[in-house]
């Protein structure tokens, strides 16, 4: 990226730095006691001892007041032997009356340390007590109470060597200076190393700053992200977070943030409500949670068609047709039709759009992640999800054919004008249509996986400078819910018989009336949306909304953002898996 030109810090040398610094390994010492003779080695002359020593009686010796030059060359009164010559006190020279400190380590105002001891806070986690005043021979612990002393009188805070297990919250105008070492006079070195080693996500946060604030000399550490926000979102790991803060200067740190956390799964549909099967003539109406109704259709009464299913009008059977008129002997009734097809199912769920690339900032710092959108459909008032359609209702069966015959009205009496009375058989009326089950419930999209950002710069001017960025990866999207299946369409019902009226001694005929037809199936419920994975969180050194900073001399090292999650089952296919997470130096979000 354009930032990590020819003008910046080689990351090499840098790591280098932090790692010997780490490791408390002081380069210049052991580099010259692998390549020279130790003070007390066997020697011939000078050549054969370090530069910095002499070889006196054929020992080496270290060069100092009484043997500086040569040996035996004893430093006159007023005078000390400074590499190898004898030279009068050195006498600071004020350059800077203000002697703000600088990478460069200078006492500018000669009052002994790097800075300007009138105008800080100390603070040293070795020695230190909150309830000191914050003076060098009196620092405090934490650099959070050593802020907030500083803050109340206008002071900067100076902070020695170590590890300091802080979130750190600055304060408008408040800079803070590490690189000091308590147990050496206060003195500052590039390898006297700082840690703000923060046990939460955020290692230091600079938030509504009017007036020019910097951190210098730092390592700051964020922990790892842990857990999710209320929506399910992974939560972000940030380095040094910058809110409203109009200068804020990030000068001779290391800035590492944790990873990010996962997004939570979206919630699988529930599978829709099963339809129960019909008995009778009459189908069971079924509401469905979305407010939806189905029901089979009515088995038809004597002779007449089945009624269509709900929804869906899936036809019933035909009725029979009638047997015999006129109360003689003679055809019977005819069977009423099996209604059929069945109800059509319910139509599928859409499934979830697909989650976005990259999520946004809220105006307080917080990144919302990515989330795959849920499964499409009908909305169920009640639960807030949305389904599939409910499936169609089947028709209900034909009724019987009706068969009129002779009965007698006169026991006794033969069959005969004025002693029967012409009654029909009673035919089977039709089978009520199953109703269809309830659409499946859609699932929901998968979170987003939170961030790792070294920088986050909200509507804030921020300038980092000679420092090293590094950002950890990125939280894995959450799986997307598959959408629930459709509940089961009822059976229809069975079609009713016929009474099948035999006269014992009436010998008119056989007087059988049709059967009905049966119900035909209801349909199953359509099958829920899968909801769309959530997108990996990004693992991005500087993220910014607003105006980009600026950097100078810096380096970054990205991480690997989040793995997308998959997507939920749907009806034909899976809906979309999320997109990975970006390792980016720089990223803008609007
Ligand atoms: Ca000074």
């Amino acid at each position: 990226m354009s930032w990590r030109g020819s003008r910046l810090l080689p990351v090499a040398a840098l790591a280098l730095c932090v790692a010997s610094c780490t490791t408390g390994i002081d380069g210049r010492r052991s580099t010259g006691q692998a390549r020279g003779a130790l003070p007390g080695a066997a020697c011939d002359d000078d050549a054969s001892c370090d530069p910095g020593e002499l070889c006196c009686d054929g020992a080496c010796v270290v060069r100092d007041d009484a043997n500086c030059s040569v040996c035996g060359d004893a430093c006159a009164a007023g005078t000390t032997c400074v590499e190898g010559a004898c030279s009068p006190p050195v006498v600071c020279v004020v350059t800077d009356p203000v002697d703000r400190p600088t990478l460069a380590n200078v006492d500018g105002n000669c009052d002994g340390i790097v800075g300007n001891a009138g105008n800080a806070i100390f603070v040293d986690g070795a020695g230190g007590n909150d309830a000191n005043p914050g003076t060098m021979l009196s620092p405090m612990r934490t650099v959070q109470a050593g802020i907030g002393a500083a803050s109340a009188v206008g002071r900067d805070v100076y902070v020695s060597l170590g590890s300091y297990a802080e979130s750190v919250t600055l304060a408008d105008g408040v800079s803070v200076f590490g690189g000091y070492d308590a147990a050496a006079g206060w003195s500052r070195s590039a390898v006297n190393i700082t840690t703000v080693a923060s046990p939460t996500a955020t290692g230091i946060s600079a938030t509504n700053l009017a007036r020019p604030t910097e951190v210098q000399s730092l390592a700051v550490v964020a922990s790892d992200a842990v857990g999710r926000d209320g929506s399910g979102d992974g939560q972000s790991s940030v380095g040094i977070l910058a809110v409203n803060a109009a200068g804020l200067a990030i000068t001779g740190c290391s800035v590492s943030a944790g990873a990010g956390a996962p997004g939570n799964e979206g919630m699988p549909g529930a599978t829709g409500l099963d339809a129960p099967d019909s008995s009778g003539s009459l189908a069971t109406v079924l509401t469905c949670p979305d407010g939806a109704q189905g029901r089979g259709g009515a088995g038809g009464p004597w002779g007449s068609d089945g009624l269509p299913g709900t929804p869906g009008a899936a036809p019933g059977g035909l009725g029979g047709p009638a047997g015999n008129p006129d109360c003689t002997a003679g055809p019977n009734g005819g069977l009423g039709q099996d209604a059929q097809p069945p109800g059509a199912d319910g139509d599928p769920a859409e499934n979830g759009a697909p989650a976005s690339a990259l999520g946004g900032i809220d105006p307080t710092g917080n990144y919302i992640p990515a989330s795959g959108g849920d499964g499409l459909g009908e909305l169920d008032i009640v639960s807030g999800r949305r389904h599939a359609t409910i499936g169609g209702g089947g028709g209900g069966g034909g009724g019987g054919g009706r068969k009129n015959y002779a009965w007698w009205i006169v026991a006794g009496k033969a069959c005969g004008a004025g002693n029967f009375n012409c009654v029909s058989a009673t035919p089977g009326v039709g089978g009520a249509g199953g109703t269809g089950g309830c659409g499946g419930q859609n699932g929901l999209g998968g979170r987003g996986g939170g961030g790792s950002f070294a920088v986050l710069s909200v509507a804030s001017s921020v300038q980092i400078n000679s420092s090293l960025l590094v950002a950890g990866s990125g939280g894995a999207g959450g799986a997307g819910g598959d959408g629930g299946v459709g509940g089961k369409g009822g059976k229809g019902a069975r079609g009713g018989l016929n009474s099948r009226t035999q006269l014992p001694v009436c010998p008119l005929g056989n007087y059988v009336a049709g059967d009905g037809g049966a119900g035909a199936m209801g349909g199953a419920g359509g099958r829920g949306g899968g909801g769309a994975g959530g997108a990996g969180g990004p693992s991005v050194c500087v993220v910014h909304k607003g105006p980009a900073p600026a950097t100078i001399d810096s380096s970054c090292v990205a991480g690997v953002g989040g793995v997308g999650g998959a997507g939920g089952a749907g009806a034909l296919d899976a809906a979309p898996q999320g997109p990975a997470g970006p390792g980016l130096d720089v990223l803008a979000i609007p």
